[in-house]
C-alpha cells in the first residue's frame, strides 16, 4: 500500500481552493454552493483516497489517463533520477536529450513501420494545434495551398485551446470563444443508439461515413486538407462507431487525397486492447496524435506521428517550420513516459486489456436487465452505460445531461468514479484492474443506477 498523507487542513485547502483557484470545465456559481472541491490525496492501483478518508474506486482513470494505475514507484524514481541529471533542457535548434529521443524511438517502435518521426508536445490539445499548421503547411509544400479545409465530427472532442475547440464539434465550446475559426468543418457523428433508427449499426454505419464524401463534394476535393476522428469518440459518450464506419471512411480519404489523422489521446497506448486504436477498427492514418496514456498521466506530454511521405518534403525542401513549445520533450516527462511504456510491453498490460475486455463487456451488459439502462457497450476497458426513460424506444429523459448528472452524483455517494456524458456514463478504469474489481465497480454502478432510478421514475415512458 503507497499511503503518504499529509496532515491536511481541509478546511483551509477548500476554502483556499474556492477563493483563489478557477477550475476547468467547472460552473463556478454550483461549484461554490456546492461548498467547493473534493480533495484527492493519494492512489494505488485503481484506488483513490480523498480528504476525509473515502477509498473511491476510479473508473475514469483520471481523465482516461492514469492506463498504467496510480503508485508506480518506478515512474517516481525515474523523475527523481532525471531531476538531478538534467531538469530541463530544450530540444529546439539542433540539440535533444536522451529521453526525448529514446522515447521518440520508442513510440515509433509501437508504431506501423511508416511512422518514424515524432513531434512532441505537452498535451492532446497542442498535439491538434500543431497537426493543423503542419497539414496546412505540408500542403504548401507540396504546391496545393488551397487544400486548407479540415473536416471533424459533430461532439468530437480534439481540446481546448482555440483551434482544437474549431476541429471538434462541441457547440457549447464554440459558442463561447466567439467567432469560428476559418476552414473547420463537422459531420455528423457514427451514432448508432441515437440517430441509427431502424437500421442495423452497419448499415447506418456505412451512411454515417458518406456523410463525410458529401462533406468533401460540397467543398471541393481540391480545397480538402485532411479529416480527423477519434477512433471512439471519448467525450461525447463512447461512440464506438459500428464495424463499416472506418473502413469506409479510410477509403473515402484515399480516394479523394485527404490526410486522415487518427486522434488517440485516449484510444491511444492500449485502450481497446491493442496499442492504437485504429487497429482495432481497421484503418491506416497519415498523423497520429498522442497524450494521455503515453505517461499514464504521471506528467503532461503529448505527441504526433506523423508517415513518413509527410515528413518527406520538410527534408527535400528545407525551409523553418516555425512551431514549438518550450517544454516540447521535456527530459523528465520523456523519461517517465518511456518508462510507462515499457512497464506496459514488459508487463503486458495491452495484452491484459485484450484479454479483461469481453469480460468487461459482459459486467456491463449484466445492467441490461436495469429500468432506466438503454444499452451498455464497451471495446478494451472503455465502455458506456446509455440511460433512458424508455428502453424499446431508446427514448432520452427531458432536458439533455439531467439524470446523466444525478446518476454521477449518486456514483460520488457511493464512492465510484463514473463519468457522465450527457446522459451517458462512461468508464475507462485503469489497465491493472482485477475482476473481482471489475464486479465491484458493476456493484456500484447498479447502486447509483438505482438510485437515480428512485428520482426519475415518474419520467419513465
Ligand atoms: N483529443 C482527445 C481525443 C481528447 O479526449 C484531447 C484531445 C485534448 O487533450 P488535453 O491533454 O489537451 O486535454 C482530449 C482530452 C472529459 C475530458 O471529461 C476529456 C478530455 C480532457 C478533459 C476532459 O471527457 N480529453
Amino acid at each position: 500500500m503507497n499511503v503518504h498523507k499529509k496532515n491536511l487542513d481541509l478546511d483551509a485547502i477548500v476554502k483556499a481552493d474556492i477563493t483563489h483557484h478557477f477550475h476547468p470545465f467547472t460552473d463556478h456559481k454550483a461549484f461554490r454552493a456546492a461548498g467547493g472541491p473534493r480533495v484527492i490525496t493519494h492512489g494505488d492501483g485503481v484506488w483513490i483516497w480523498d480528504a476525509k478518508g473515502n477509498k473511491i474506486l476510479d473508473g475514469m482513470s483520471g481523465l482516461w489517463c492514469v492506463n498504467i494505475g496510480y503508485g508506480r514507484k518506478e515512474l517516481a524514481e525515474v523523475a527523481y533520477q532525471q531531476m538531478l541529471d538534467l531538469p530541463y533542457y530544450n530540444t529546439f535548434f539542433k540539440t535533444t536529450t536522451a529521453p526525448a529521443t529514446e522515447l521518440a524511438a520508442k513510440i515509433s517502435s509501437v508504431l506501423p513501420k511508416q511512422f518514424q518521426t515524432i513531434f512532441f508536445t505537452n498535451s492532446g490539445s497542442e498535439g491538434n494545434d500543431t497537426i493543423v499548421r503542419f497539414v496546412r503547411h505540408y500542403w504548401k509544400l507540396m504546391g496545393k495551398p488551397y487544400r486548407q479545409h479540415i473536416i471533424g465530427r459533430k461532439r468530437g472532442y480534439h481540446g481546448s485551446t482555440w483551434v482544437a475547440a474549431n476541429l471538434g464539434g462541441m457547440i457549447g465550446m464554440h459558442e463561447q470563444g466567439g467567432d469560428q475559426l476559418p476552414g473547420f468543418h463537422h459531420i455528423q457523428q457514427p451514432y448508432w443508439y441515437d440517430f441509427g433508427g431502424d437500421k442495423t449499426p452497419e448499415e447506418f454505419g456505412l451512411e454515417a461515413a458518406q456523410e463525410l464524401e458529401k462533406k468533401i463534394l460540397e467543398l471541393g476535393p481540391d480545397n480538402v486538407a485532411a479529416f480527423i476522428g477519434e477512433p471512439i469518440q471519448g467525450a461525447a459518450g463512447v461512440l464506438i462507431p459500428p464495424s463499416t464506419y472506418w473502413p469506409e471512411i479510410s477509403r473515402i480519404c484515399k480516394k479523394y487525397g485527404v490526410l486522415l489523422i487518427s486522434d488517440e489521446v485516449i484510444c491511444g497506448f492500449g485502450r481497446t486492447g491493442n496499442w492504437f486504436g485504429f487497429e482495432t477498427f481497421g484503418y491506416e492514418p497519415d498523423i497520429v496524435n498522442m497524450a494521455k496514456g503515453l505517461s499514464s498521466g504521471y506528467l503532461p506530454i503529448g505527441a504526433i506521428a506523423f508517415s513518413d511521405k509527410l515528413i518527406e518534403p520538410f527534408f527535400d525542401k528545407g525551409g523553418e517550420f516555425y512551431h514549438g513549445m518550450t517544454y516540447a520533450g521535456h527530459p523528465v516527462a520523456a523519461a517517465v513516459a518511456l518508462k510507462n511504456v515499457e512497464i506496459m510491453q514488459s508487463e503486458k498490460m495491452i495484452e491484459r486489456v485484450a484479454e479483461l475486455g469481453p469480460y468487461f463487456n459482459q459486467a456491463l451488459a449484466s445492467l441490461n436487465d436495469h429500468p432506466i439502462v438503454g444499452e451498455t457497450r464497451s471495446v478494451g476497458l472503455i465502455g458506456a452505460i446509455e440511460l433512458s426513460s424508455n428502453k424499446a424506444k431508446r427514448s432520452r429523459f427531458n432536458d439533455s445531461g439531467r439524470v446523466g448528472t444525478m446518476c454521477r452524483n449518486h456514483c460520488f455517494d457511493v464512492n465510484l468514479v463514473m463519468r457522465a456524458c450527457w446522459d451517458t456514463m462512461v468508464l475507462a478504469p485503469p489497465f491493472c484492474i482485477t475482476r473481482e474489481e471489475i464486479d465491484e465497480l458493476v456493484k456500484r454502478a447498479r447502486v447509483a443506477l438505482d438510485k437515480t432510478y428512485a428520482d426519475v421514475k415518474a419520467e419513465m415512458e
